[in-house]
Parts: C-alpha cells; structure tokens; sequence
C-alpha cells in the first residue's frame, strides 16, 4: 500500500490540470474524495443545490480556463446532475461532473439509490466514466481533456466510496477506461482533423474572398465557436474591409456592440423579426465559429452561410460544407489583403430600428429602459449574466457589450435557474471585475436560495429580479398563439425579504433613475445585493 488512495490520486490529477476550485453538494459517498481535495488545497464551494453547483462550476471553469470541477453524491446527487450537463454541452462550457455511485462489490439486489447514471449521462457528455483503483489518473486525465477540448462541453465521472478509499499504487501504468457511447458518431472531436494553420487557413482565405468579392450585401456573424482570443482579429478584419456584422447571444462582446457595423444580435433574442429582415436582406452570410446550437428558427439550413468554424458545433454535429480552419491564421491571412470590393452599409434600416426601439424605452421601467438604466449604473467591465425568459431577450439583444467574456446566458439549452449560479461562478473566478445578474421572478425563486452561497462563499454580485408576477416570456407566446391566460401568473414573493433572509441587502426600485443609482451603489458596496423591479407582465410585448 503506497499510502496514496484513490481519491488523493484524484485530488492530484484535478490540481495537475489546474483546478483551484469545486462545486458541489455532498453526501457521505464524497466524503474521502472531499478530504483529499481539502488536503490538495483545492477549495470547495459549497452550493445549496447540485444544479446550481454545476452551472457555476462551468463558468468558473471557462473564465479559468480549465475544467469546471462539480461533486455530488450518488442517486438524487447525481440525479440533479442532468441540467448543468445538458447546459454545459449544448452551450459549451468545460464541465468535469463526478458523482459517488454504489461499489461493484454491493449484491445486484442493492437497489436503494441505484440509478444507471454512466447510461444516464453518457448520451448528453463527451466522456462518462467509471473511476477505478489502477485507471484513476487516466480517468481524470480523459475527463478533463474532453471538457477543455473544442467544443468545450461535460464529462462526468462516478468513484464509488470504496474506490475512492482504495490503494492507488499502479495508477500510471494502465489503460483508459472504455468511453461510453455518446452522440458524437459524426464528429468525434478526436476523429476530425485539428484545425490547422496551413494549408487549410490559405485555401480558405481564397475561396472566401472569391464568395466576397461576388456578394453583393454580405453580413459577417460572429458565433459561440470563436474563442475569445480571436476578437481582436476578427475586429481588424471587420475594420479594414468595412464589413457589416452581428453577434449570437453566446458571442456578445466578440465585437464592440456600440460600434457603426454593428447590425444586431442573431438567434432568437428581441425584436428577432428586425434581425429575420437583416438575414433576408443578405445575400451571403460569413459564420465565425456560427454554431445552430443558438438558433431557434431554421434559417440557418436555408440562409447562404460560408461556415468558418474551428471545430465542430455542440454535440458534434458538423454543417454542410462547413470548412475547419484556423481562425488566427485566416484572419491573420485576410486583414493583410485589401478587400475584394467595397461594400454599402446594406442594413441601415434595420440599424435605425434597433437604435429607435432601443431608445423609445429610456427613462421608463419598460424592458428597453431597464437594459439602459442599469448598462448607466454599473461600472465599465461588469460581467453580465441573465436567467432566462422576456429578460434575457431583451438584454441579450440590447445590452451593449463591448468586450468578450462579459455576457452569461444559457442559450443552447435555455435553462431557466441559469442567471444566479453563473454570476457567482463569475464572481469566484474574476473577484476583480464587478458582476450582475439579471433575472425574471420565475428564474429567481427557482435559485434564490444560493444568495446565502454567494455571502459565504465571498461573491457579492448585483442582482437585478424583473418583477412581473409572471412566467412572462410564456405568457406572451400564449397569447400571440390566441390562447387564454392559463397556468403561467403567479403570486409574488418578495425579493428584498428574501435577501434579506439569506443575509443579503435588498432593495426595491420605482423609476429608471432610481434603478441605475441602486446598480450604481451595490455595485460600489461591494455586498450581495438584490434590486427588485416591479415591471409589468405584458411589458415586453411585441419586442419579443
Ligand atoms: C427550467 C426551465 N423550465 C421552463 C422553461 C420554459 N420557459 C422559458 S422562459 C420561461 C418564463 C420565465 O419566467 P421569468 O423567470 O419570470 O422571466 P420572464 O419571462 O418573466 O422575464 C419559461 C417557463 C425553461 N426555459 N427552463
């Protein structure tokens, strides 16, 4: 016996790959693998909810630049796992799961909390896995390159009690453990070829200035598949050769959204009918790292795209004719050529709307002057998050982001209970930057509980709660499909006592002015604080 355990194996292999940080929620299955963390000194945030643990724990991960660790128990623990791991593949996010499971010494008979979880998550992750005594390292290992590796996504993990307390000696030496089948047959990011600098970045650059050069209204989109070390590049490009262009939600800030070229955000948010015209009116659409995952109609399978992706979409899924280059190298390639022609601003129309239904809202509780009250409070460089619903819309579409890495939501996925775990992921990973979080009263009280995790565990975030009574992004589709109002309106419960029972400030603002002093003022504090607004259920009709 060497003395070194599974789970202290574990513990090393997540510290070796720079882990500085878990969620989770234990039960007495976790216990040993808890321990040896504790003694990595790798820091555990406990979250009052597994769900939530793994939703910050891929944000975290993400901002870090590693894995997103997140530990549950077994059965229900685990059980609790499935919506961070859809989430986290559907919106590529590097999560690394591990949850306890029952010994394989345990008699089949053994039924009480037995849920076949590597079946369970191995259709919906990159790489589910047993850890066992003589391939634990290798386990981790696998894991957490599957997660880190593009399209970022899950993995998860199950180590049985005893496992975790067995002897590790031997570890290196053997063999990975079988992956269970996924859904990645058609493109297994190990069975693509890695994008290359060359050849590929210069046939490329060719072919997609020839598409230019005959386009007559391009419009360059800019997706969740462009990493954000690229915005500077993709920003020069779009500079020297005076290209109109947008964003998908995941991708705000990837170019400055204040900018002149900027044409809109793609992909479902609000006034989606503004940005339908914009498409319609291009004649070829340029998709940087374009990834359908954030699309909710299907123009994408009709739409002339030149796909320009650096790896697979989620899930693998690979489009028609899409060419996997290297994005570095081919706008490297492009800016150092002069353009093949000049181009008119084709979407000046569809600007002036955006810009006018913007500005109609301002100075009123009305969603677009609630975007703008709080974009004129909150400190240059806040890190935003929204839950989801009419709020996410409207900010997804308005918020006027300026740099990559600033703007949270589930998308793919469109989860609600996203917002509030994700800003204290955010938080906990760039203590320096101030962050909000932007939810409805539905997503709240789904997660309002991790108030109390965001105090102790020292990630005091701005929270902003549209107060509606109401699931009203349904409420609203229920009514444009002439259905009566049925099973969506809710009492209220109210956000400033339910900070304040979870040890937080809270405060209700009445105006836009009061609106942006309160983000102003929470922000400067420094302390958890919620700021509800009351706002009316139907207040987002026709924008979304
Ligand atoms: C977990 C989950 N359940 C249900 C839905 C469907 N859904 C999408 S938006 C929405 C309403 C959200 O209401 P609220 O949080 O109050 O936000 P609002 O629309 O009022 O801004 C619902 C129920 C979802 N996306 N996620």
């Amino acid at each position: 016996m060497s003395g070194v355990t599974v789970a202290d194996a574990v513990a090393d292999e997540l510290a070796l790959a720079g882990v500085d940080r878990a969620f989770g929620l234990p039960g007495g299955e976790v216990l040993h693998l808890l321990d040896a963390m504790r003694r990595r000194e790798i820091p555990f945030t406990l979250c009052r909810h597994e769900a939530s643990a793994g939703i910050a724990a891929a944000v975290y991960g993400k901002l870090k630049g590693t894995a997103g660790i997140c530990v549950t128990t077994l059965g229900p623990g685990a059980s609790n796992l499935l919506f961070p791991i859809a989430d986290s593949l559907l919106d590529r996010e590097p999560l690394v799961a591990i949850s306890a499971q029952l010994p394989e010494s345990y008699p089949a008979g053994h039924t009480h909390q037995r849920v076949p979880l590597l079946e369970v998550f191995g259709p919906v992750t990159k790489l589910a896995a047993a850890v066992r005594p003589g391939a634990a390292r290798q386990a981790v290992r696998a894991a957490v390159r599957a997660a880190v590796t593009e399209p970022l996504g899950p993995a998860y993990l199950t180590l049985s009690a005893e496992d975790a307390r067995a002897d590790a000696t031997g570890d290196e030496s053997s063999e990975l453990p079988p992956p269970q089948p996924s859904p990645w047959g058609r493109g297994s990011s190990s069975e693509l070829p890695p994008p290359q600098p060359s050849p590929w970045g210069r046939g490329s650059a060719a072919s997609l200035t020839q598409r230019l050069a005959r386009s007559e209204r391009p419009l360059v989109l800019v997706g969740l598949g462009t990493r954000w070390e690229t915005a500077p590049l993709i920003r020069k490009w779009l500079e020297a050769w005076g290209l109109p262009h947008g964003v998908t939600p995941k991708a705000k800030g990837m170019v400055d959204e204040t900018g002149p070229g900027f044409v809109g955000v793609f992909g479902g948010m609000a006034i989606d009918g503004v940005m339908l015209d914009a498409l319609a009116a291009a004649d070829l659409v340029v998709g940087w790292g374009l990834d359908p995952v954030e699309i909710d109609k299907t123009w994408h399978a009709t739409t002339e795209i030149a796909w320009m992706l650096e790896s697979p979409c989620a899930t693998g899924y690979v489009p028609e004719g899409a060419l996997l280059v290297s994005h570095e190298a081919l706008l490297e390639e492009l800016t150092a050529q002069p353009a093949p022609r000049a181009w008119a601003n084709a979407f000046a129309a569809q600007q002036a709307r955006r810009r006018d239904i913007y500005e109609a809202g301002h100075d009123s509780l009305r969603p677009t002057g609630v975007v703008a009250a709080v974009a004129a409070g909150a400190p240059p460089g806040t890190v935003v998050t929204t839950d989801v619903g009419s709020h996410k819309f409207v900010f997804g579409q308005f918020w006027p982001s300026r740099e990559p890495a600033g703007f949270w939501m589930s998308n793919g996925l469109s989860g609600m209970g996203y917002g509030l775990p994700a800003a204290i992921g955010a938080k906990l990973a760039r203590p320096d930057l101030p962050v909000l979080a932007v939810m409805g009263d539905g997503g709240f009280a789904m997660m309002s509980q991790e108030l109390e995790t965001a105090r102790r565990a020292g990630a005091p975030l701005v929270a902003v709660v549209l107060a509606d009574r109401s699931l009203s992004l349904i409420r609203i589709g229920q009514e444009n499909r002439g259905l009566p109002n049925y099973g969506v309106d809710f009492e209220p419960i109210d956000s400033v006592l339910v900070a304040r029972a979870a040890g937080v400030d809270g405060v209700r603002v009445e105006s836009a002015d009061a609106l942006t002093a309160a983000v102003r003022a929470a922000s400067a504090a420094g302390r958890t604080t919620v700021i509800e607004v009351p706002i009316g259920a139907d207040a987002s009709r026709g924008i979304v």
